[in-house]
């Protein structure tokens, strides 16, 4: 009798264990809600995740590298470029121009037509 309830505690436990990681992967996705002053876009898993922000004039955007592979954020006119980011790397710029900014990455093609949106 006390042994059972001790394996179902352990049980149980494991089962807290294994769900509670995969909860904490479910963290609501930062979208293009309201504008804001700053946005954060992690390069991850050769995407750029959000693909989309959101800044007010004069905000701030920060990438950050997450993969083991280099990556860059390379605005397609210029306005702005990470250079190469190395893995846990971070990039920051901001923007005092509203306007749409698309840009991808120079290492992989197929890392394209991500944006930040300057407006209010
Ligand atoms: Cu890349």
């Amino acid at each position: 009798m006390k042994t059972k309830s001790v394996l179902l505690f352990i049980l149980l436990g494991v089962m807290g264990l294994v769900y509670g990681c995969g909860k904490s992967h479910s963290n609501p996705m930062p979208t293009n809600g309201a504008p804001a002053m700053a946005a954060t876009v992690n390069i991850q898993n050769f995407a750029f995740s959000p693909a989309v922000v959101h800044v007010l004039p004069g905000g701030t955007v920060t990438w950050t590298n997450k993969d083991t592979a280099p990556h860059t954020a390379t605005d397609l006119n210029g306005a702005f470029d990470s250079s190469t980011l190395n893995t846990g790397q971070s990039f920051k710029f901001t923007f005092n121009n509203p306007g749409t900014y698309t840009y991808h990455c120079l290492i992989h093609s197929m890392m394209a037509n991500a944006t930040v949106i300057v407006g209010n």
